[in-house]
């Protein structure tokens, strides 16, 4: 068997294949070392910004957590965090209209973000559309964004500000990954069927390549490996930036 291994190929052959594996296999080692390195336990809160030009230094990596306001994202990232203090939760809704800052080591190379909710009712529609500016700046133009995790109450998905949000994310290229939340609140089976009714309008518009879809819930533990996994993807530094894809193509 081996002999038929070499067949055909020279010594020299032989020697550069197994020199390509060894260097594929160290790369590999490597990078599973810097994803298993990131862990959420010891997130601390970095700072409040009211703006982008507030914003900590762009270096490292970081996702942004964002949805209406009292779609569960301070309970997702206490969750994540595995404390219950960490990002205030709120039964008040639209009381958060800072960007906050949660960084996961002690260089900051590595954050959580809380972005402020958006589309409460009874917020007034110049505070709305100044939200709306410093949204879609943030996406826009925050070179260390490495993705946006979009929270919907399982029981309202896709509302119009979900939409805006997805449709600006898209647009950028940015990867995307949609949360159904607080699934405790249906049947198992009733939550299943809206995550594959999601699924199917993400197929449908085509955008299934960039943007991923699952169930969780803060109060259940549903879905938080799952969503671990793929942050811990997403703030890996083999994975470039959506800014950073862009200036490889251009260049
Ligand atoms: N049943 C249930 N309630 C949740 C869940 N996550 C959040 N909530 C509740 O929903 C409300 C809003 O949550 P919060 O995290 O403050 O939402 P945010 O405004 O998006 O940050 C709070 O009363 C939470 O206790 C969940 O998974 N299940
Ligand atoms: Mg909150």
């Amino acid at each position: 068997m081996r002999a038929k291994l070499y067949n055909g190929l020279t010594r020299s052959k032989v020697a550069a294949l197994y020199t390509l594996a060894r260097t594929l296999y160290t790369k590999a080692r490597k990078s599973n070392c810097t994803m298993s390195e990131i862990s959420f336990q010891n997130a601390q809160f970095l700072i409040s910004a009211p703006s982008l030009q507030q914003c900590p230094p762009e270096t490292g990596r970081e996702v942004a957590f964002a949805g209406r306001s009292n779609a569960g994202k301070s309970s997702a990232i206490n969750k994540l965090t595995g404390n219950g203090k960490l990002a205030r939760t709120s039964k008040t809704p639209g009381r958060t209209q800072l960007i906050n800052f949660f960084r996961l080591d002690a260089e900051s190379n590595k954050r959580l973000v809380d972005l402020p909710g958006y589309g409460f009712a009874k917020v007034p529609l110049k505070v709305k559309q100044t939200w709306q500016r410093h949204l879609s700046e943030y996406l826009y133009k925050r070179k260390t964004l490495a993705g946006l995790v979009i929270l919907m109450d399982i029981r309202h998905p896709l509302q119009e500000f979900d939409t805006m949000m997805l449709n600006w994310a898209v647009e950028a290229e940015m990867a995307v990954h949609l949360l159904l939340t607080k699934s405790d609140k249906l049947k198992q089976g009733a939550a299943k069927n809206i995550l594959l009714e999601v699924q199917k309008t993400l197929r449908q518009s085509q955008i299934d390549d960039l943007v991923s879809c699952q169930l969780f819930s803060a109060t259940k533990g549903t879905g938080v490996e799952e969503l671990k996994r793929l942050l811990k993807d997403w703030l890996s530094d083999a994975q470039p930036t959506a800014s950073q894809a862009c200036q490889q193509q251009d260049a």
